[in-house]
């Protein structure tokens, strides 16, 4: 039986809701031809050609649209899919997709287009997961490295090591299953392959901390006394005037955050109130200090901050105190008024932009690796673990073989690891894996 007469046909919106030039209504599965020609006041013409005309209900007209169908399995999802673009009102859309239910289709659960165009084999898992990356991606790299995986960059990689651990796989099989016919292949063979892709797998794995925070992005407080130029270099920073800068200390007293973009890392940066003895100051700016050191405490990434054209006083020394021990950067600020650098900071002025760029460089280095930010693909948490069952199957094999142990042994760790390996690309997975990866997707995608 064809895999498609298995699924009901599903229809969802495409396109965010809200007002727009263009909305989308997509219905996939076998009735979907049916299904849009009983709500269309044109014939529906062959496959890949556009079709125009009205979308109609009891002889009313809904909406002009223009209709666009793919017959399986040249579709998204490998299915007949139809879709409808009318104008990109919600209730306009709401009421085409309301249609399409009315006829037969049954509304789309989330991601089950993706999942789809997975079980019908139109992309492995490691590319239906670079969908949902490719959508949610914060920064033009991040997207970038995702549409690579989606073009099946990483599953090139896996393919390469499953490739490799097969061919070993096979001629220690066949030693075992033959042993007067084929040689049992040397040890000092099967350690040298297993050592090799111990340090494939690795090299896939050098990029997951990279991965993880080009995905999810980082938050960075800007600390330090009241008038060290936090809100100053906030806006060199944010090239915006966002915050408001004065030379009365303690200007600040909200928590105010912006998102940017550093050098393909998404980061939320957070100005600060200035942290200072709270017996003089107002209710108001206490509150603001206590949200600070909530901040701080909660950052990824903390830039320290003091009025280098002062020095470097005991207040700043105090604050200082609280954040030693966390990741941070220690900045001394306002350059331009001071006589020397300081030599155990880095020196900016955000008055003329003096060392901006170079903080952000500084910032980058703090917390990711350089090298792993520049591999062409990027691998999230659930491929992570499979990487590291893999390698620790083979690092099993890695001890047995050095042992001495019977080959047949070593060859279930090997197993072990293709197994594991298999799971990235979606040979071997079970429904509540493939639920979990799907249900972080939108309806309609
Ligand atoms: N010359 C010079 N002045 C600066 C620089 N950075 C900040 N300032 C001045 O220092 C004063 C305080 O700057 P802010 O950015 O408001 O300082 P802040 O740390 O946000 O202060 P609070 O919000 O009160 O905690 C303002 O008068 C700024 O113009 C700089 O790099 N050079
Ligand atoms: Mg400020």
């Amino acid at each position: 039986m064809n895999i498609n007469d298995e699924f009901e046909t599903i229809s969802a919106i495409a396109t965010p809701l809200g007002v727009g030039g263009v909305g989308i209504v997509r219905i996939s599965g076998n009735k979907a031809f049916n299904i849009a020609s009983k709500m269309f006041s044109n014939k529906i013409s062959e496959p890949g050609k556009i079709t125009h005309g009205w979308v109609v209900n009891n002889g009313h007209k809904i909406d002009e649209v223009v209709v666009l169908p793919f017959k399986n399995p040249n579709s998204y999802t490998g299915e007949d899919v139809i879709e409808f673009q009318c104008h990109g009102g919600p209730k306009v859309v709401k009421e085409i997709l309301d249609l399409t239910i009315k006829n037969g289709a049954r509304l789309a659960q989330r991601g089950e287009f993706t999942k789809r165009a997975f079980l019908n084999k139109k992309m492995d898992l490691s590319q239906a997961e670079a969908v949902l990356d490719l959508i949610h991606a914060k920064t033009s790299n991040f997207a970038q490295k995702s549409a690579n995986n989606l073009s099946g960059a990483l599953a090139k990689e896996i393919k390469n090591i499953k490739s490799a651990l097969f061919t070993l796989y096979s001629r220690i099989i066949a030693a075992v299953d033959f042993p007067e016919d084929v040689a049992e292949p040397e040890y000092s063979y099967l350690k040298s392959e297993i050592e090799k892709n111990i340090l494939q797998i690795g090299k896939i794995l050098k990029n997951a901390n990279a991965s993880n925070i080009m995905r999810q992005g980082i938050k960075i407080a800007i600390a330090g006394c009241p008038n060290a130029g936090k809100s100053s270099l906030f806006n060199a920073l944010l090239n915006l005037e966002r915050a408001i800068v004065t030379e009365i200390p303690g200007t600040t007293r909200d928590i105010i955050q912006e998102s940017i973009d550093i050098d393909g890392i998404p980061v939320t940066l957070i100005d600060t109130a200035g942290i200072r003895d709270n017996t003089n100051i107002d209710k108001v700016e206490a509150i603001g200090i206590e949200y600070t050191k909530n901040c701080v405490e909660n950052a990824d990434l903390i830039l320290f901050l003091f009025d280098w054209s002062k020095g470097f006083d005991e207040n700043d020394a105090l604050i200082y105190e609280m954040i030693e021990n966390k990741p941070h950067i220690k900045i001394a600020s306002k350059a331009d008024l001071a006589e020397v650098s300081n030599p155990e900071a880095i020196n900016i002025s955000s008055k003329t932009g003096y060392n901006i760029e170079e903080l952000k460089n500084k910032i980058k280095e703090a917390v990711v690796d350089n090298e792993a930010m520049e591999t062409e693909f990027v691998t999230n948490q659930r491929q992570q673990e499979c990487l590291l069952n893999a390698q620790k199957a083979l690092k099993n094999a890695l001890i047995a073989t050095n042992n001495g142990e019977i080959q047949d042994l070593i060859s279930i760790d090997i197993k072990a690891a293709l197994l594991a390996l298999d799971e990235i690309t979606g040979e071997v997975i079970t429904d509540e894996i493939l639920e979990n990866i799907f249900e972080h997707f939108c309806i309609g995608k």
